[in-house]
């Protein structure tokens, strides 16, 4: 019985060496799918974010740090009258190549006919990649009313 324990003992401690040498540590990565699950009906004054269909017209910034004034915009990749909850799924290509930095992202409101004002921000959330990896390709980050999945590649280092 001692004895098959001791085995038991060996093949563990070999197994957890060669997983170690196998399992290079996360070095950076790119997120290559956003989607966009829950965000707020309504803007900070409890109005509809459009004056006339009302319905938010949706896309999303990414950013390293916390505010989007170098941000990423693509207003083509949208969904026009967007209702939450929902899966509106974005294909994106952000690297992450920092992960103790802190990074960003944001939806935003489309609105062609108030170009002046700039599109309305609904929502956003920070966070940093080194809390998420340890999970699999794929966490979400939820802020308030704003719920996002976020699918990332992880590059591990050689
Ligand atoms: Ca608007
Ligand atoms: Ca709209
Ligand atoms: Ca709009």
């Amino acid at each position: 019985m001692r004895n098959l324990f001791y085995l038991f003992c060996l093949a563990c401690l070999t197994f957890s060496m060669v997983s170690c040498e196998e399992e290079n540590p996360i070095i950076s990565g790119k997120i290559t799918k956003i989607d966009v699950l829950t965000f707020p009906s309504f803007d900070e004054n409890g109005d509809s974010w459009d004056n006339f269909q009302g319905l938010p017209d949706i896309y999303v910034k990414f950013n390293r740090g916390t505010d989007f004034s170098t941000g990423a915009e693509d207003t083509a990749n949208r969904y026009d009258d967007a209702v939450s909850p929902g899966t509106f799924a974005f294909d994106v290509d952000w690297d992450l190549d920092v992960l103790g930095d802190t990074y960003t992202l944001g939806i935003y409101d489309y609105d062609l006919i108030d170009p002046l004002d700039g599109d309305d921000e609904m929502g956003k959330i920070s966070f940093v990649p080194d809390d998420y990896t340890d999970e699999s390709s794929k966490f979400n980050i939820t802020s308030g009313n704003v719920s996002i999945n976020v699918t990332v590649e992880w590059t591990r280092g050689e």
